[in-house]
C-alpha cells in the first residue's frame, strides 16, 4: 500500500468523497466536483463533491438547533469533549501532520508542528472551560451588586485559508465549543482533504458521547455560493476568517452591515528589525526561518529585514550563504526544508512579484527563479532575497511567497518608521542586547502590529497568546489569552439586595 493510501485509510479518505457533514453521514447534492490536486506532483489526490445552496440550509438548520442543546451542557462538560478531541488528535498527529504536508506542501516537521497546534488549543481551551469568568464590579448605589458574565452566542461560521488548513479551524472551534457555540466551518477549496479528516476524528469523538449532530459541521464549497451564504446569514452572529486583506474587507463590510461581528485576520508584511547591537547567530536563525520556512506562506513569514548599515553586507552574506543550503523538494522528505507553493497561481504571483521588484528599483541578491523538476509540478521556486526600498509599491503588498525585502538604517527612529510605514500590522520583532532598543520597540512608539517580539522572528506564535494585528490585518484576535470573549455576549448585571430602590446618578423620582 502506498504512503498516501495508507493516510488516506488512517483518516476515513476516500478518492471520492462528499463534502458536507453535520456529525453522520457525509452528504452533498450540487454536483459540482473539487480536484484536489497534491502541489508537489500535480497528481489528481481526490475528487470532493461540493455542497450547493440545499445542503447548506440542511446544515444551518443542524446547527442551529443543535445549539439549543449543546449551551445545556455545563461548560466543563463541553471542555470534557474537547479534551478528548485533544486526545484523539494526538493518535492522529503522524498520519494528519503528514496529510497537511501532501495536501499544502509544508514540510513534515511543521505539518506535525501544525497538528501540535491544534491539541495545544484544545488543551487551552479545556482550561478555560472551567473559568470563562466575568469581573463583579462595585455599584455606586447601597445593597447592591454588580458582575458580568458570558453566555454562548450561537452558531459560529469559520472560514480558513489553505496555508493552515487545520490549526485555524482548531483554534477557533475548540474556543467556541466551551463557550457553548455550535459552527460551521468552511475550509479553503484548496485544501478540503485535510478538512474532512479533521471532520471524521471529531465526528468520532462527538458520536462516542452521543452529542447531537449540528455541533460541528463542515462544509466543502464555492466562495461563491456557500460563503457568500455564510456571510450574509444573520443565524451565524459570528463570521471568523482567515484570508487575504481584499477578501477581509468584502466580509467585514457584509457582517458589519448586519450588526454582525466577525474576527478577521488578514495579510501581514511582518519585518524583523536587526540592530547592530544583537546576536547575529539568533538572528540568522529567526530571519531564516522566519522568510524561507512553509515557502513563504504563513500570515507571519518575514517579509521585510530591516538591518543596520554596519552589519548589512555581513549579515547578508551569511543569510546567502544559508540560502544556497536549502534543500528544496518533497515536503515529506525528512532532508527537504522548503516544499512546493500551493499552486501555480502562487507560481505566477512570485514571479509576478519579483519582476515588479526589479521594475521598481530593486536588486535581487539570491534566487528570482521557478524551479522546473521532472516529475513535478510547476510549483517550485527558488527563495528569494531582493534590496528594495521600503516605500516601492511592491514592499507595500502581501505576496504569499518565499520573497524577502531587504533594506537598511542608519537610527533606529528611522528603523520603527519604515518598520510601520506599511498597511498591514499583523507581526514584527527586533533583535537586539539592548534593553532600551527593545523596550522602545514594544513601546507605544515603536511597532504597530499586533504581535511584538524581542529576539524570536515574526513567525511561528504560540497559541497561549492572542493571535491577530492591527490596520489591514483586520484588527482580529484568536486563540489565547482572552480571544474567547469574541465567542460569546457579555452580560451585565446589577442586582439589588436591600429591597430599597435606588436610581443610579442620584436621579429622585417619586410620585
Ligand atoms: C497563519 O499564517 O494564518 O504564528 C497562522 C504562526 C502560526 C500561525 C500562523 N502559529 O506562524
Amino acid at each position: 500500500m502506498s504512503a498516501t493510501a495508507k493516510i488516506f485509510r488512517s483518516l476515513g479518505l476516500s478518492k471520492k468523497m462528499k463534502g458536507a457533514s453535520i456529525g453522520g453521514e457525509w452528504f452533498a447534492t450540487s454536483g459540482d466536483m473539487l480536484d484536489v490536486f497534491n502541489p508537489t506532483t500535480g497528481e489528481l489526490l481526490a475528487q470532493v463533491e461540493q455542497a450547493g445552496a440545499k445542503d447548506y440550509q440542511a446544515m444551518m438548520k443542524a446547527t442551529t438547533n443543535a445549539f439549543v442543546n449543546w449551551r445545556e451542557l455545563p461548560a466543563p462538560k463541553r471542555g470534557e469533549i474537547v479534551r478528548q478531541l485533544g486526545e484523539a488528535l494526538r493518535a492522529k498527529k503522524d498520519d494528519l501532520g503528514a496529510l497537511v504536508s501532501l495536501e499544502m506542501g509544508k514540510i513534515l516537521t511543521e505539518g506535525l508542528g501544525e497538528v501540535q497546534e491544534m491539541i495545544d488549543i484544545c488543551d487551552f481551551a479545556v482550561g478555560l472551560s472551567r473559568n470563562l469568568s466575568g469581573p463583579t464590579l462595585q455599584s455606586e448605589r447601597p445593597k447592591h451588586r454588580m458582575m458580568e458574565q458570558w453566555h454562548p452566542l450561537g452558531p459560529v461560521g469559520v472560514i480558513t485559508a489553505f496555508n493552515f488548513p487545520v490549526a485555524v479551524w482548531a483554534w477557533n472551534m475548540a474556543l467556541a465549543w466551551v463557550c457553548g457555540d455550535t459552527g460551521v466551518w468552511k475550509p479553503s477549496s484548496k485544501t478540503p482533504l485535510t478538512a474532512i479528516a479533521c471532520q471524521n476524528i471529531a465526528n468520532e469523538v462527538f458520536t462516542r458521547n452521543g452529542i447531537e449532530h449540528g455541533v460541528s459541521c463542515v462544509i466543502v464549497g464555492r466562495g461563491a455560493v456557500i460563503g457568500e451564504k455564510m456571510i450574509n446569514d444573520d443565524r451565524l452572529p459570528l463570521i471568523s476568517a482567515t484570508g487575504s486583506t481584499r477578501m477581509g474587507k468584502r466580509i467585514g463590510g457584509i457582517v458589519g452591515g448586519r450588526l454582525g461581528r466577525s474576527i478577521l485576520e488578514l495579510g501581514g508584511n511582518n519585518a524583523m528589525i536587526i540592530s547592530e547591537k544583537a546576536d547575529m547567530t539568533g538572528a540568522l536563525a529567526s530571519a531564516f526561518f522566519g522568510a524561507v520556512g512553509t515557502a513563504g506562506q504563513r500570515c507571519t513569514s518575514t517579509r521585510r529585514l530591516i538591518i543596520q548599515e554596519k552589519i548589512y553586507d555581513t549579515f547578508l552574506k551569511k543569510l546567502v550563504a544559508n540560502y544556497e543550503k536549502v534543500r528544496i523538494g518533497d515536503p515529506l522528505d525528512p532532508k527537504t526544508l522548503m516544499g512546493p507553493l500551493i499552486d501555480e497561481g502562487a507560481v505566477n504571483d512570485y514571479e509576478a512579484a519579483v519582476k515588479a521588484a526589479m521594475a521598481q528599483g530593486g536588486r535581487l541578491i539570491y534566487g528570482g527563479k521557478v524551479l522546473r523538476r521532472k516529475g513535478c509540478a510547476r510549483t517550485f521556486v527558488l527563495p528569494t532575497i531582493i534590496e528594495i526600498a521600503n516605500k516601492s509599491e511592491i514592499v507595500q503588498t502581501e505576496t504569499f511567497a518565499p520573497i524577502v525585502y531587504v533594506m537598511k538604517y542608519k537610527k533606529l527612529e528611522q528603523a520603527f518608521k519604515m518598520h510601520n510605514d506599511v498597511p498591514q500590522g499583523l507581526s514584527s520583532s527586533i533583535y537586539t542586547d539592548s534593553v532600551n532598543e527593545g523596550e522602545s520597540f514594544l513601546s507605544y512608539k515603536g511597532s504597530d502590529c499586533g504581535i511584538a517580539n524581542i529576539n524570536i522572528g515574526t513567525s511561528g506564535a504560540e497559541i497561549g497568546g492572542a493571535f491577530g494585528g492591527e490596520k489591514e490585518t483586520g484588527g482580529g484576535r484568536e486563540s489565547g489569552s482572552d480571544a474567547w470573549k469574541a465567542y460569546m455576549r457579555r452580560q451585565t448585571n446589577t442586582i439589588n439586595w436591600g429591597g430599597e430602590v435606588h436610581l443610579a446618578q442620584g436621579v429622585e423620582f417619586k410620585a
